[in-house]
């Protein structure tokens, strides 16, 4: 009895060591960074991720989504995190080439500047996906799809708010997004686009805040002392965390975020809506960064063989004071 017992507990112990040792089976493997289980008969995917860096909240959500879609997925994720550095970046995807990954997906921190690397993955005949931002090339050819959202629409959202909450009257201050970065150009372009035709509505200081929320409180401190800085009466901010640090700096100067100065920014992160609940924004415009399974959608098409369309949009919604409370317990981000 002592004997068969012991004889069990050791073949199982064996039988444990066989699976840590040598993998379950067909369908167990450990990869990237967490372990992940590749589904059973499938061929071992791997995907580099050359993110942008840690810059907002928006950016640690696109973070999260995409490793965890890939471990759901059993797909080894490669991650690199660029620091918002360009170089950092082109190195990733490089190091991603010389490793042979299956598919390469890069969130490019400017638009420009890629053309050299993506040429360099395209000889290799690895596929490059570009993730929430695009690079501006002529030639398409250099990737598979790009998967994000509108930011000239974005835009376009803000300065509609702006029109019907100021009456199509206000003195704006802006604060851009990371220079050269697609989601900095487009939602500048789309918000002058709709206030071009509003003949009293003024841009009169605009500088980035690199997308961080102390860019956005030290650009925010030094337009409020500049000149123009008492006119004030509205700030676009490219995007929530920029506000968020706007806020802090107009409450120090002690005016009043969300009345003496209107505020709209962009992303939609749970902040946000804690501001217009707090009644320091009024409005936020959605851009949604969980994207990680539209992503790997794209992935396992293009390891497949099959066709994806070049663009694939994500869809978003606009968000104001009214709906904060209400919309606050349905944020995932
Ligand atoms: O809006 C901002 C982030 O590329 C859409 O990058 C993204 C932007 C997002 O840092 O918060």
């Amino acid at each position: 009895m002592i004997v068969s017992k012991t004889v069990r507990a050791a073949s199982v112990a064996l039988t444990l060591l066989a699976m840590v040792l040598g993998g379950c089976d067909n369908s167990g493997s450990t990869a990237g960074d967490g372990a992940t289980t590749r589904p059973a008969g499938g061929k071992q995917i791997t995907v580099g991720f050359a993110q942008v860096g840690a810059e907002s909240a928006w950016r640690t959500a696109n973070t999260d989504s995409v490793k965890s879609e890939a471990q759901k997925r059993g797909i080894e994720l490669k991650f690199v995190d660029a620091q918002g550095k360009q170089d950092a970046q082109i190195a990733a995807v490089r190091g991603f080439i010389a490793q042979r990954v299956d598919v390469i997906l890069l969130a490019p921190i400017v638009e420009t500047g890629f053309e050299p690397v993506l040429k360099e993955a395209k000889a290799a005949k690895i596929p490059v996906i570009l993730s929430d931002r695009r690079v501006a090339t002529s030639d398409d050819s250099l990737y598979v799809t790009f998967i994000g959202s509108d930011f000239i629409e974005e835009g376009r959202r803000a300065a509609e708010f702006l029109v019907k909450k100021t009456g199509g009257n206000a003195v704006i201050a802006e604060l851009q997004g990371t220079t050269g970065s697609a989601p900095a150009n487009d939602r500048k372009k789309g918000f002058e686009e709709v206030i071009s035709k509003h003949p009293d509505m003024k841009i009169v200081l605009s500088q980035t805040g690199d997308f961080r929320r102390d860019g956005g409180k030290k650009v925010m401190e030094a337009f409020l002392k500049s000149a123009q800085g008492a006119q004030i009466n509205a700030l676009y901010a490219h995007n929530d965390d920029m506000a968020i640090g706007a806020i802090q700096a107009i409450e120090e100067a002690g005016r009043k975020p969300g009345s003496d100065i209107v505020i709209v920014s962009i992303d939609g992160v749970r902040g946000a809506f804690e501001a217009m609940a707090a009644g320091k924004l009024n409005c936020t415009v959605e851009c949604n960064p969980l994207i990680g399974p539209q992503l790997f959608d794209a992935v396992e098409k293009v390891v497949a063989g099959e066709e994806v369309p070049k663009r694939i949009q994500v869809e978003e919604g606009v968000f104001t004071q009214e709906q904060a409370a209400a919309e606050l317990p349905n944020r995932k981000y």
